[in-house]
C-alpha cells in the first residue's frame, strides 16, 4: 500500500460481505482489509488484507459477545497497524447488532484517528424485530459515532425494503453501498475536470454538527431522476434540510453535457440551507456512459 492510501475495511460477517462487493468496483484506488473471527468472510475476496482475530479456534465468530471482540482485536492490531500509517482515509462498513461489528468496529476506527486517518464508518442498524441485537447496536453505534469523522446510520430494513426493488440481496449492500463507495474513491482518488480532494473533504466534514453521504444515480436522459433517488437512499432518519456545508461530485460520461450537471447540482443544492458552503466537482468516465452518478458529503446537520 503507498502513502496516502484509501483503506476499505470491513468488519464482521456484513461488514465483510458489503467491503469487499463494494471495493470489486474500486480495486485499482483503494485497499481492502477484511476483519472478522470467522475465516469464511475472507473466501470472496480476490486480494484483501485479512486480519482473522479467532483466539479460540473455532472459527466461528464472537456469538454476539462484542466485548470479547474489541479486546480480540487490540489483540490483534498490531499486523495491520502500518496499513493505518499509510492510509489517508479509512472506510469502515459493518452490521452492528453482533459480537465482532459492534465491539471491533469502534476500536478500529479509535486506532485508525490516532494514526490521522480520516475516518468514514457505514454501519448497518439491525431489523426492529431484533430486540436483542438492537440493544447491541444501540451502544455500539454511540462509540463509533465519537470515533469516526463520519459516521452514517443504515438501516437494514430500508436497505432489504431497497434490495427488493432492486431485484438484489440487501446482505451484499443492494448495490446502495457500492454505488456510495465507489462514487466516494473514485472522487477522492482520481483526478477530475474539476478536483475535488481529500482537504476538502476534510474541510467539509470538520463542520459542527452531523455529517453524511448520499449517493444517487440516473440515466441522462432523465438527470432529474438523480437526485430523487439520493434522497430514497435507506439511511436511518436524516433529514439533510437546512445542511451548512456540503461537497458535491458529479460524475457522467463523455455525453454528460454542462446542462445536465446543472441540472443535478441545482436541484440538489436548492433543498441545502441558502448559506450552506457549497464545494462542486465534476467528472467524466468511459465506464459511466449514458449514467449520471451524484456523491455529496453534507455537513453542518
Ligand atoms: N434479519 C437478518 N439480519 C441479519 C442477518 N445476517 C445479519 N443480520 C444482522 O446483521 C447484524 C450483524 O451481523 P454479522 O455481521 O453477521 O455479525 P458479526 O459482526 O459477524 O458478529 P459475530 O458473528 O457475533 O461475531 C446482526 O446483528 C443482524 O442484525 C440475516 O440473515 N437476517
Ligand atoms: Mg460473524
Amino acid at each position: 500500500m503507498d502513502e496516502g492510501a484509501i483503506l476499505v475495511t470491513g468488519v464482521g460477517g456484513i461488514g465483510c460481505t458489503w467491503a469487499e462487493k463494494a471495493h470489486t468496483k474500486c480495486s485499482e484506488l483503494a485497499d481492502l482489509l477484511l476483519i472478522d473471527a470467522d475465516e469464511s468472510s475472507f473466501a470472496g475476496a480476490a486480494a484483501a488484507h485479512c486480519l482473522h482475530l479467532d483466539a479460540g479456534g473455532d472459527g466461528r465468530g464472537t456469538a454476539a459477545l462484542p466485548a470479547l471482540a474489541a479486546h480480540r482485536l487490540r489483540d490483534g492490531i498490531g499486523s495491520v497497524t502500518p496499513l493505518l500509517e499509510q492510509a489517508e482515509l479509512v472506510v469502515i462498513m459493518t452490521g452492528l447488532g453482533g459480537g465482532m461489528g459492534s465491539g471491533a468496529s469502534a476500536e478500529l476506527a479509535s486506532l485508525a484517528r490516532e494514526n490521522d486517518c480520516l475516518v468514514i464508518t457505514i454501519a448497518g442498524l439491525p431489523f426492529a424485530e431484533q430486540p436483542l441485537r438492537c440493544k447491541i447496536a444501540e451502544t455500539a453505534i454511540q462509540a463509533l459515532e465519537e470515533n469516526s469523522h463520519v459516521c452514517i446510520r443504515v438501516s437494514m430494513e430500508r436497505l432489504a425494503w431497497q434490495a427488493r426493488h432492486r431485484d438484489d440481496d440487501w446482505r451484499t449492500g443492494s448495490g446502495w453501498i457500492g454505488d456510495l463507495i465507489e462514487g466516494l474513491v473514485t472522487t477522492l482518488a482520481k483526478v477530475g475536470k474539476i478536483n475535488l480532494d481529500l482537504m476538502d473533504l476534510r474541510t467539509v466534514i470538520n463542520r459542527p454538527g452531523n455529517a453524511t453521504l448520499i449517493v444517487g444515480t440516473g440515466t441522462t436522459d432523465r438527470p432529474d431522476k438523480v437526485v430523487g433517488e439520493a434522497r430514497k437512499s435507506p439511511l436511518s432518519n436524516l433529514s439533510i434540510d437546512g445542511a451548512k456545508g456540503c461537497m458535491i461530485q458529479v460524475e457522467g460520461g463523455p455525453d454528460m453535457t454542462l446542462a445536465h450537471l446543472n441540472e443535478v447540482t441545482e436541484a440538489f443544492v436548492s433543498s441545502l440551507d441558502p448559506d450552506c458552503q457549497v464545494i462542486m466537482g465534476a467528472r467524466a468516465s468511459d465506464k459511466m456512459v449514458g449514467r449520471i452518478r451524484l456523491v455529496a458529503v453534507v455537513s453542518g446537520l
